[in-house]
């Protein structure tokens, strides 16, 4: 069996999850493989007790526990470990530039978005709308607006996925469309990235990180 260890609280707002685990989550559903969730309280994310540090060193989600081979930690590395261990439905291309396109494109998510500018958006659905720093959401939105989004529109060209069909490489956008559909923020001036994050929202396997799939409906596959 497979255990994803992650983070997911169902507010009066919606199901909120870590975007890091949701990039696993996905992939995981895409590959149809049987796993369960583990959901950490968040926490520890910040109080980093022992125990938790003992399964993931810097004392972060997502780390899969795997019956064969440990524990893997890191989205990338769990998502490349799913790939090479379970190749069917394969979901990196096989040539290395290709592969090397995949890597970059995942790396733009990561690094503009999911480490960039997007917990400004995203951390403040964590807590009740009256706490929320509407300026400091604003700045999360302006700074999509100003690095990662004109990347993904331009990188997009016209193909539906960011290597032509669906790879590792949309995975981080999964958790992106995941957000910004809870904050509904306006992609009008990126036409081509909304059309995209759309079609991920409509593969079955968004439903498992969507805010409106509830967390009796989202505790994995068997
Ligand atoms: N590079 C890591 C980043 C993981 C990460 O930062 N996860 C967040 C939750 S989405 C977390 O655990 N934050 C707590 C911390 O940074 O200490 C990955 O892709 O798994």
């Amino acid at each position: 069996m497979l255990v994803l260890a992650t983070t997911e609280r169902e507010y009066p707002w919606g199901v909120l999850r870590s975007t890091n685990a949701s990039k696993v989550k996905v992939i995981l559903e895409e590959k149809e493989l049987d796993y369960q969730v583990d959901r950490l309280r968040p926490g520890d994310l910040w109080k980093k007790p022992a125990e938790f540090l003992a399964k993931h060193p810097l004392g972060k989600v997502p780390y899969l526990e795997t019956d064969r081979d440990g524990i893997i930690y890191d989205s990338t590395v769990i998502n490349e470990y799913i790939e090479d261990r379970y190749p069917h439905n394969p979901l990196k291309p096989d040539d290395a530039v290709s592969l090397a396109r995949m890597r970059m494109m995942e790396n733009i998510g990561d690094e503009a978005f999911l480490v960039g500018d997007l917990p400004k958006v995203w951390m403040p659905y964590w807590s009740k709308p009256e706490d929320r720093n509407e300026e400091s959401m604003q700045a999360g939105r302006d700074g999509l607006r100003a690095r990662g989004l004109p990347i993904i529109e331009r990188e997009l060209g016209d193909q539906d996925y960011l290597c032509g069909h669906f790879t590792l490489a949309d995975a981080p956008f999964m958790a992106v469309a995941m957000v910004l559909e809870v904050d509904g923020m306006d992609l009008s001036d990126f036409p081509k990235t909304a059309a995209y994050l759309d079609r991920l929202r409509r593969r079955p396997s968004y439903r498992a990180i969507s805010a409106r799939t509830s967390l009796d409906d989202s505790a994995g596959r068997s």
